[in-house]
């Protein structure tokens, strides 16, 4: 059984549409930020961070949005999002896995919220934005995805944040983006996973 504890909007619908990448049932527990949902001793137990997402499997609590998308790709095999031990192009797999993560949004937030005094490029794990976007246009410019013919969970977390930067005008929309956006955004399990956060959303709004 997967449980995905899930809040709308938010870095949760990254789960969401990876659960349907997978294509196994999943149950949805869904939690309203504002009312401090999050912050409850029951889902402190479940995630100490207090933020969404978090994934129950069988029992077995995974929290952090990219470690999740890559737990699903292993335990769920069939479904051809991950690139296994010992095939070559695993690096280039991780990479993207943690680039999310670990460049994209710290290169993003920092863009969002200024910080006072300038930090060293070279103490900042994601170097510069520039440089970040450049990367990130040379890894989506080829295609169709990021590993070529094969879509993977590197690209649910890439595609993510890169159609949350340009949403909210903090990436700007060069072509190779908007390019590699389309694609991603002509996904059936994309357009469910939107269809069914639309749906919960309205209903929430109409009790
Ligand atoms: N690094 C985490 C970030 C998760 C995160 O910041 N989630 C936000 C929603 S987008 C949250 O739960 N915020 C509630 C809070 O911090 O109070 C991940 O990628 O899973």
């Amino acid at each position: 059984m997967l449980t995905l504890y899930h809040a709308i909007p938010s870095r949760s619908s990254i789960v969401r549409w990876m659960l349907e990448e997978v294509g196994e049932p999943y149950e949805i527990r869904l939690l309203d930020l504002q009312a401090g949902d999050n912050r409850t001793p029951g889902y402190l137990a479940v995630n100490p961070m207090g933020k969404v997402p978090a994934l129950d499997h069988d029992g077995a609590v995974i929290t952090e949005s990219a470690a999740i998308c890559a737990y699903l790709a292993d335990a769920f095999p069939h479904a051809n999002l991950s690139v296994p031990i010992g095939d070559k192009q695993r690096g280039t797999y991780l990479k993207w896995l943690f680039f999310g993560p670990s460049c994209i949004e710290p290169a993003v937030t920092d863009r969002a919220f200024p910080r006072k005094e300038e930090a060293r490029r070279g103490t900042l794990g994601h170097g510069d934005f520039d440089t970040v976007m450049d990367v990130l246009t040379a890894g989506v410019s080829k295609g169709p995805y990021l590993l070529g013919d094969q879509f993977t969970a590197a690209d649910v977390v890439i595609g993510s944040g890169l159609r949350w930067g340009m949403m909210f005008k903090l990436i700007s929309a060069r072509s190779e983006f908007t390019a590699y956006v389309d694609r991603l955004n002509a996904r059936p399990a994309l357009k469910r996973a939107q269809d069914k956060d639309a749906a919960a959303g309205q209903g929430r709004q109409n009790s």
